[in-house]
């Protein structure tokens, strides 16, 4: 056979085979066969040489319409190929949205989280701002330049849980304040929300509960300051028409000191077992900064006044939900943590 009918009978074999291919590899095998260093068809061009030059334009131009044949057919086939596996990958990972949504148990925001970040609010809204510290503090921060002197029952052992390395855990948040006025120049107003530590366990009292105490300092500030400020904040938590009392009290950290009652909720003040009949709820303590503390954080007490506030969360917490021992809300028992679902 001539070199010619050869390269004829080569494009109907290229045909048949490539027809039924499905796979890159053998592809690639016919790409060598063919087209490779020793394929058929670059043997064919090599042996180009030994024929007439009429010939060899006429079997050349044969031979390089057959490479350019196989190269399209090959070219074709890889795209079909790759359109297959395309088709194949969406068809295996089709997903119908159409289905319905796997069941997710809602959860619930803890009470004392939603209180806490109620009061956070309300102060924010009236200008103050949020400041956090430690809850491992210095005795220094946490008793010391509070007024509170080395033997001053409150440092007690029996009430302050101690570290081995003679810091603490912090009783109260007011170290946050002593921080702050260390960085701060006067005039500031703060609230810091935070946990605090105390050696104490029954109905109402938890050894770790939560407290969000305030401070405001500036030239001129008064007890009316204080009372009109925490007026608003308490209207916000309890309605406008709550009664109010302020009651004199003591604090080493303020002075004078007050305690402040609202009128109980539950009774509206004629008496009950939540009130203990007095027709009165204890919320939260306060008083003008003691000038010993200013002196502690060297600001002048002659130039500025502040009055500063202190509360238990969980005991906000308990009287808006009526929950009567407080380790409810610590025992994370879900039967209990999700009746609070939806309010937040
Ligand atoms: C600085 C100066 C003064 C914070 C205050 C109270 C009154 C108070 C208690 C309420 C219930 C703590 O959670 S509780 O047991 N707090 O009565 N706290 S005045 O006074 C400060 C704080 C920091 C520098």
């Amino acid at each position: 056979m001539d070199i010619k009918a050869q390269l004829l009978q080569l494009k109907e074999e290229i045909k048949k085979e490539v027809q039924g291919i499905f796979d890159e590899k053998v592809l690639n095998e016919i790409k060598v066969k063919y087209l490779g260093k020793k394929g058929l068809i670059t043997s064919a061009l090599k042996s180009l040489g030994s024929l007439s030059p009429e010939e060899r334009k006429e079997v050349g131009q044969l031979a390089n319409s057959i490479k350019e044949f196989l190269e399209e057919t090959l070219k074709a086939k890889q795209e079909e190929i790759e359109k297959k596996k395309l088709e194949e990958i969406l068809r295996k990972e089709r997903l119908d949205i159409s289905l319905p949504a796997e069941w997710f148990e809602p959860s619930a925001s803890h009470p004392v989280l939603t209180t806490l970040k109620e009061i956070t609010e309300i102060f924010k809204s009236m200008g103050f701002t949020v400041e956090s510290g430690p809850e491992v503090e210095y005795e220094d921060y946490n008793f010391t330049m509070l007024n509170i002197p080395e033997h001053h029952p409150a440092r007690d052992m029996q009430d302050t849980f101690y570290t081995s390395n003679g810091m603490l855990l912090r009783t109260h948040t007011s170290p946050v304040q002593i921080r702050s006025m260390l960085k701060k120049k006067p005039p500031f107003a703060i609230v810091a929300p935070g946990r605090v530590y105390r050696k104490d366990m029954d109905p109402t009292h938890s050894p770790m509960f939560h407290q969000i105490e305030g401070l405001m300092v500036d030239k001129n500030v008064s007890f009316k300051d204080l009372k009109g400020i925490l007026k608003i904040f308490l209207e916000n938590i309890f309605g406008n028409n709550i009664p109010i009392r302020f009651r004199p009290s003591y604090f080493p950290f303020t002075e004078p000191s007050a305690e402040v009652d609202v009128g109980c909720t539950v009774c509206k003040g004629k008496g009950c077992r939540v009130c203990k009949n007095t027709g009165w709820l204890e919320i939260l303590g306060c008083g003008m900064v003691d000038p010993n503390v200013f002196k502690a954080v060297g600001i002048d007490p002659e130039e500025y006044t502040g009055f500063a506030f202190g509360l238990g969360i969980e005991r906000i917490a308990m009287l808006r939900y009526q929950i009567t021992d407080i380790r409810l809300l610590f025992t994370n028992d879900l039967r209990f943590n999700l009746q609070f679902r939806g309010i937040e």
